[in-house]
C-alpha cells in the first residue's frame, strides 16, 4: 500500500508511524507529509530514512491511502483533492465527522458501514472513541436512554505546546501558554472552544458523535470535559441510564467479551484503570463498574485509554486495515 501520513511530524502523526510499524501494516511506499516548515526533515520508518514532503508533492505521488492528522482546515482543503484522484482519506480532524455523507468509524462498532464509495472517512474524537467502545455493546443489549459523562483529559490531547507548558511550570520557567491558566496542580474545565450553548466543542463532540456512531439520535448525552496535568491518556466517569434493567455480572461478561476492551475492576485489591498504565496500549480500560442506586437501570463506569493511540492513531490504522482486508481500496 502506498500510504501518505499528513501531519507526520506531529504528536499523533509520530504515533501513527509507530503503530504502522508495530502492526506491520502492508506499506509498500511511505509518504510522510508536513507543513512547509518541516519539508526536507528526515523521519525514520522501519529503520529506513524518509524525507518529509509537502502536500502538492504528496498528491502528485497518488497514494492509495492518506491518513490526515493536520487540523481541520488542511483536511477541509486537501481531503477532497486526494479523494478526487482516487485516494481513500482517513481524517483524524473534526472537519468531516458530522458531514451527513461521511462515515464516522470505530472499526469494532461500525466498520461494516464502509463501502468502496467512502473516499473520505472520519475518525471520531479521542474521548468519544473510548466511551463508545465500552457503551456500544451495552447499548446493543440494554438500549441506552441517557449518558452523563465527565472527562479528565490528558494535556497530550492539546499537543506539544501544552506538554511544554507543563514542563515549564514544573521547572519554574515562564513560557508560552497553551491554556488560559497554569495546568500544573490545576483542572481546567475548558477543552476546545465554547459554543453558544455554554458547552465546549469537546463536550458537544461527545454528544453528536456518540449519536452518529451508535446510529441513535434518541440517546441523550450531556458532557463536561476537563483538562488535567496527565500525559498518558484520557479518563472518563460515565453514568449511563438504560431503557432496560441489567445484571452487573452480565455487564462485566459483555465487556470482558468485547474486542479492544479490558476490564480492570477489583476494588478489594485496588484494581481500576489509570492513564499511567493505559499509556502506550491500544485497549480501552474499564473499571469501577457499579450500579447507580439513585435511579433505575443506571450504571457507573470509569473508562481510560491512551488518547494518542486508540483515541487517534490506532483507530485510523484499524480503519485502514479493515479497508484492505475487505478489498474496499
Ligand atoms: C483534546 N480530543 O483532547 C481533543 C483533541 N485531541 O484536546
Amino acid at each position: 500500500m502506498k500510504i501518505a501520513i499528513i501531519g507526520a511530524t506531529g504528536m499523533v502523526g509520530e504515533v501513527m508511524l509507530k503503530v504502522l510499524e508495530e502492526r506491520n501494516f502492508p506499506v509498500s511506499e511511505l509518504i510522510p507529509v508536513a507543513s512547509s516548515k518541516s519539508i526536507g526533515k528526515e523521519i525514520t520508518f522501519k529503520n529506513k530514512p524518509y524525507k518529509v514532503v509537502g502536500l502538492e508533492e504528496a498528491i502528485s505521488l497518488q497514494p492509495q491511502i492518506a491518513i490526515f492528522s493536520a487540523g481541520g482546515n488542511t483536511s477541509l482543503e486537501w481531503a477532497p483533492r486526494f479523494a478526487e484522484i482516487g485516494t481513500t482519506v482517513i481524517d483524524n480532524s473534526s472537519a468531516w465527522r458530522m458531514d451527513l455523507e461521511k462515515q464516522l468509524i470505530v472499526p469494532e462498532i461500525n466498520a461494516h458501514r464502509l463501502t468502496t464509495q467512502d473516499k473520505i472517512i472520519a475518525n471520531p474524537n479521542c474521548s468519544t472513541i473510548q466511551m463508545v467502545m465500552v457503551l456500544a455493546p451495552l447499548h446493543k443489549k440494554y438500549k441506552i436512554k441517557r449518558i452523563v459523562v465527565s472527562t479528565y483529559q490528558s494535556i497530550s490531547g492539546t499537543g506539544v505546546k501544552a506538554v511544554k507548558q507543563l514542563e515549564n511550570e514544573l521547572a519554574g520557567i515562564k513560557g508560552e501558554m497553551a491554556y488560559p491558566y497554569p495546568i500544573h496542580q490545576n483542572a481546567i474545565p475548558h477543552c476546545d472552544v465554547f459554543e453558544s450553548n455554554g458547552y465546549t466543542k469537546e463536550e458537544m463532540k461527545l454528544v453528536r458523535e456518540t449519536q452518529k456512531i451508535l446510529d441513535d439520535k434518541t440517546i441523550a448525552v450531556t458532557a463536561t470535559a476537563v483538562r488535567i496535568p496527565t500525559s498518558g491518556g484520557h479518563s472518563e466517569a460515565v453514568n449511563v441510564e438504560f431503557e432496560n434493567d441489567f445484571d452487573l455480572s452480565e455487564v462485566r461478561q459483555i465487556l470482558n467479551q468485547t474486542d479492544g476492551v479490558t476490564v480492570q475492576d477489583n476494588i478489594d485489591v485496588n484494581t481500576y484503570p489509570m492513564p499511567i498504565y493505559a499509556h502506550g496500549k491500544d485497549d480501552v480500560f474499564v473499571g469501577r463498574i457499579r450500579r447507580d442506586g439513585s435511579q433505575p437501570n443506571s450504571l457507573n463506569l470509569w473508562v481510560v485509554s491512551d488518547n494518542l493511540r486508540k483515541g487517534a492513531a490506532t483507530n485510523t490504522i484499524q480503519i485502514a486495515e479493515y479497508l484492505v482486508a475487505h478489498n474496499l481500496i
